[in-house]
């Protein structure tokens, strides 16, 4: 029955590498990818059955123009319902997690839960093409535990929170590179078996009132900033700091890399 069908949804912002990622899950150059000067290859909702499989490459609701489109590709492919296997894929900024894409990981959830759909632990977040000194800063330096506490309590997720985290390295053979697959292949594979799903019943509409988006990042950005004064006050190094803020608590099932 449809309403049974795997349905992976990769949301993100334009150039973070989300048809290379859907690509390389289905290993063959399926959606586009390469580089864009403009704006993403992805304007709207691209979404195909392989396998009795459903993969969906959605835009994030970045701060251009085209966020209606944007919001509008993310309703359509949740109205397409299935067991969903929700992935955001972002990058970071100098180590630091970025507004922008804290919001659309906030607009969606809150969209869905809007509509009565349990999100609860059952999404991944996959940080895409970190340098050497990033990765290790959110490996190394705080456990896995403290990433998805910290991330959770940054984004303002309330009766959600990441099942999955993944800290993936820059790639340098897909630097530039038109249908890349990524060289881990298998290890994106298993990041995907391993997510829980999300039953959407099909023809569930959500709302993402794109209007509302640069409220939610000022939201966003306001908390990141007071977090990061309150850690210069206390003179905390960052991983002293993820315990405080994140209350340490743990998180069962979150996976590094
Ligand atoms: N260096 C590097 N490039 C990547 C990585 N992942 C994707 N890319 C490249 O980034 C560009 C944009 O990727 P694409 O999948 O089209 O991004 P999308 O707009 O999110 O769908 C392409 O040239 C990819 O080859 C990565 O891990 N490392
Ligand atoms: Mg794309």
């Amino acid at each position: 029955m449809a309403e049974h069908t795997t349905h992976v949804i990769v949301v993100g912002d334009p150039g973070v590498g989300k048809s290379t990622f859907l690509n390389s899950l289905v290993g063959a150059a399926t959606f586009q990818s390469g580089l864009s000067a403009v704006q993403g290859l992805t304007k709207e909702l691209q979404s195909v059955v392989i396998n009795g499989t459903r993969y969906s490459d959605t835009p994030g609701l970045d701060d251009t123009r085209l966020k209606k489109q944007a919001a509008a590709a993310i309703v359509e492919a949740v109205r397409l319902g299935g067991e969903v296997k929700l992935v955001f894929l972002l990058k970071m900024e100098a180590g630091r997690l970025c507004p922008k894409h804290l919001t659309t990981i906030k607009i969606v959830l809150d969209a869905l839960q809007n509509a009565e759909i349990a999100v609860d632990e059952s999404f991944g977040v996959v940080f895409n093409k970190l340098t050497p000194g990033e990765k290790n800063l959110w490996t190394s330096k705080m456990s896995t535990a403290d990433a998805v506490n910290l991330l959770t309590e940054e984004i303002g997720l309330t009766n959600a929170k990441p099942q999955l985290i993944r800290f993936l390295p820059n790639e340098p053979a897909l630097e530039d590179a038109d249908n890349g697959v990524h060289p881990e292949r298998q290890a994106l594979v298993g990041f995907i078996d391993e997510l829980k799903c999300i039953t959407v019943p099909p023809g569930t509409t959500i709302e993402v009132d794109a209007t509302s988006i640069p409220v939610v990042q000022k939201e966003i950005e306001a908390r990141l900033t007071a977090h990061r004064r309150k850690r210069d006050i206390l003179g905390e190094v960052l991983v002293g700091a993820v315990g405080a803020f994140a209350g340490g608590a743990a998180a069962t099932g979150a996976l590094l890399m």
